[in-house]
């Protein structure tokens, strides 16, 4: 099977603009207090790689390549500008700013992939979901998805409820579901271009933890017969079985198909990740969310990873830094550390 990649390529991705905590702020309506909390929002990467994380990440025996975050303030910005007459779209809130920075993402991830190496993607909310499948999708397009969430993520700006785009990263990346991206104002690039990025099969995916699905998303994943372990057959079948059973879906026709793993922390319970923007109660254990990723690790399949939705101003400063801590443990993980 697969060698490990050595060098893992550390991404910051603070994207907010996915959520709906930031971008509906009008900047003149920024008080001290909320400028305070608005930087708060976007230090999900930076919080993560306090702690020594990067040199854990060493003594794991990796090379650590430390890329500085992206910047999706300017980004966005620079978007809107080019743009002045798009009104923000309901349906897919802020999808200029949304789209530019994942381009940027996903232009970053694949040329990390082909490189050979490990990207790690520090979120940011889940809407970076877009960029890191687009990348990696192009520099392997027989990835495998395991998507570990409360959520389903996978509305489309016609039937999300919130037009959140945090909710929607999967939707965009399915055929069946966006046939036509160029038709989402900021997203055209995703089917232009001399390398437009390939769709994620339905089969190629498998969700674990979900317990807060929206009801066009269970049509859709119904439909679609995606492989879904929810929070009600990890207690039935316990997390051992669970991830068994994904990583055998995954990689029973290809034992060397490389494995994304896509972790929203509000896949783990509020107990131990509060600082979340859409926390939902009843999720994994701090034992079952390591497990997911000690087990992907365990596989040698595991290709790439991102951790999303730590977002430190939404809790105390107990709950952050809770918060963030398990983020960090998680990162280890899927980095390899209960490997011996
Ligand atoms: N399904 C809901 C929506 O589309 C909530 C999505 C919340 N998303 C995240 N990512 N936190 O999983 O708005
Ligand atoms: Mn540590
Ligand atoms: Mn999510
Ligand atoms: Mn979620």
């Amino acid at each position: 099977h697969v060698a490990s990649p050595r060098i893992v390529s550390v991404i910051g991705a603070p994207m907010t603009y996915g959520q709906p905590f930031v971008g509906t702020l009008s900047s003149d309506a920024l008080s001290f207090c909320l400028i305070f909390w608005v930087c708060l929002q976007d230090s999900g990467p930076a919080l993560l790689r306090e702690h020594g994380l990067l040199e854990e990440l060493a003594e794991l025996g990796w090379k650590v390549e430390d890329i500085p975050d992206l910047d999706f303030a300017t980004i966005g910005a620079q978007a809107m500008q080019a743009n002045p007459s798009l009104r923000n779209n309901p349906n897919a809130k802020n999808s200029i700013q949304v789209g530019a920075g994942n381009k940027v993402l996903a232009d970053l991830v694949e040329s990390k992939l082909k490189l050979g190496r490990f990207p790690l993607i520090l979120g940011g909310d889940h809407s970076i979901g877009i960029g890191s499948l687009a990348g990696i999708l192009r520099a392997k397009p027989e990835t495998g998805v395991i998507w570990v969430d409360a959520h389903a993520d996978i509305n489309t700006p016609t039937v999300s409820e919130s037009g959140n785009m945090h909710g929607m990263p999967l939707g965009i990346m399915m055929k069946e579901l966006t046939p036509d991206r160029r038709a989402i104002p900021g997203l055209e690039w995703l089917d232009e271009g001399p390398h437009p990025s390939p769709y994620l099969s339905p089969d190629a995916l498998v969700y674990v933890g979900l317990r807060d699905i929206d009801k066009a998303e269970r049509r859709f994943i119904r439909q679609l017969g995606i492989k879904t372990f929810t929070m009600y057959d990890i207690d039935h079948l316990g997390i051992g079985r669970v991830m068994d059973l994904a990583l055998e879906h995954l990689l029973k026709n290809d034992p060397n198909r490389p494995i994304h793993l896509s972790y929203d922390i509000d896949a783990v319970d509020p107990m131990h990740a509060p600082a979340t923007g859409t926390a939902v109660r009843g999720g994994l254990t701090w034992r079952e969310a390591h497990f997911v990723a000690e087990h992907v690790v365990k596989s040698g399949s595991l290709a790439s990873a991102e951790i999303v939705e730590v977002n430190a101003a939404l809790s105390d400063g107990q709950g952050a830094s809770a918060t963030v801590e398990l983020g960090h443990q998680l990162v280890n993980a899927m980095l390899g550390e209960a490997m011996l």
